[in-house]
């Protein structure tokens, strides 16, 4: 790869991806809201509100793909996720059509499924059934995507992140951790793939007790090398066993689900 764009390059992720796709591109173009100053050899940085469209027509001209990372990672109030993700990800996807950018890294997540039951195992038919706002606004990039695919033959991954982290922090984390190795492998994999059309994969290391099928999605070969159950005895240990009928238990979504809506008073 030449020219990537890396959006959300100041949060948790981004800082993750600089350091396992050091090297890996011969321009990394790390943006975000925040100032970036610590740049290594291949990177350089370009400030931008990704709800702007003037500044993102200008980040997203001459770069051969996108990582698109940023904007609201949580429940939020409806005006960040509109500016983060609803704007924020037709701007990406404009400005690439019209700069002829042809391949992107989309961040999704799996609150876009976060309703349906941990006894459901998923693939990538699987319909959507968010959790909340934030789930919403993913499943709006990933329909988002899909036009821009049949429309004008810009190809994405649409990539249901479970939790990516060092390591999981809790039980549900043991069904739904990433690892920050097996993230960059797939972006490796997501821009040498012959054809990558628009899909579905759901990012997720080789754990025992995942609810996902990612089958639809081999042609990647994408093959995770890391599994939760090295943390098993260390999560179960230290994070308690809530009440069997705690309804956040039922759904994948965990708390996501359960919660109310964000800008209600309490
Ligand atoms: P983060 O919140 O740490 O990073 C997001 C970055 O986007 C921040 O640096 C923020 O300044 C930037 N940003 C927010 N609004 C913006 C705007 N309007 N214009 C420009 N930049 C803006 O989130 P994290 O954990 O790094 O996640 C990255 C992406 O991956 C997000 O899209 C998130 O929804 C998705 N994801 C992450 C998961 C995880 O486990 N970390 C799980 C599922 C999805
Ligand atoms: C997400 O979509 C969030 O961005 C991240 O902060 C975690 O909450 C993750 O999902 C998760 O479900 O663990």
């Amino acid at each position: 790869m030449k020219r990537v764009l890396l959006t959300g390059a100041a949060g948790t992720l981004g800082k993750a991806m600089r350091r396992t796709l050091a090297g890996w591109a011969e321009e990394l173009v790390l943006s975000d809201l925040v100032e970036i100053t610590d740049l290594n050899p291949g990177e350089s940085f370009k400030a931008c509100d990704l709800a702007d469209f003037d500044a993102v027509k200008t980040l997203v001209k001459g770069c051969d793909g996108i990582i698109h990372l940023g904007g609201q990672s949580i429940e939020g109030t409806f005006e960040s996720i509109l500016n983060g993700n609803l704007k924020g990800t037709y701007h990406i996807y404009e400005a690439a059509r019209q700069h002829q950018v042809t391949r992107i890294f989309f961040a999704s997540s799996n609150h876009v499924v976060g309703f349906h039951s941990r006894e459901t195992r998923l693939d990538a038919d699987s319909p959507m059934r968010p959790d909340s706002l934030y789930g919403v606004s993913k499943g709006f990039g990933e329909l988002l995507a899909r036009y821009y695919f049949e429309k004008f033959g810009i190809e994405s991954a649409l990539v249901r992140i479970g939790s990516c982290l060092p390591k999981p922090l809790d039980r549900r984390m043991l069904s739904t951790w990433l690892s920050e190795e097996d993230m960059a492998d797939l972006v490796k994999c997501v821009f040498s793939v012959n054809r990558l059309a628009c899909t579905v994969v759901y990012g997720a290391s080789n754990n025992p007790w995942s609810w996902w099928d990612n089958r639809k999605a081999n042609f990647l070969g994408w093959q995770p090398k890391d599994s939760s159950a090295q943390f098993e005895t260390e999560v179960l240990s230290q994070d308690p066993l809530m009440d069997r009928d705690h309804p956040a238990l039922l759904f994948q979504g965990g708390f996501f689900a359960t919660a109310g809506h964000f800008e209600d008073d309490d």
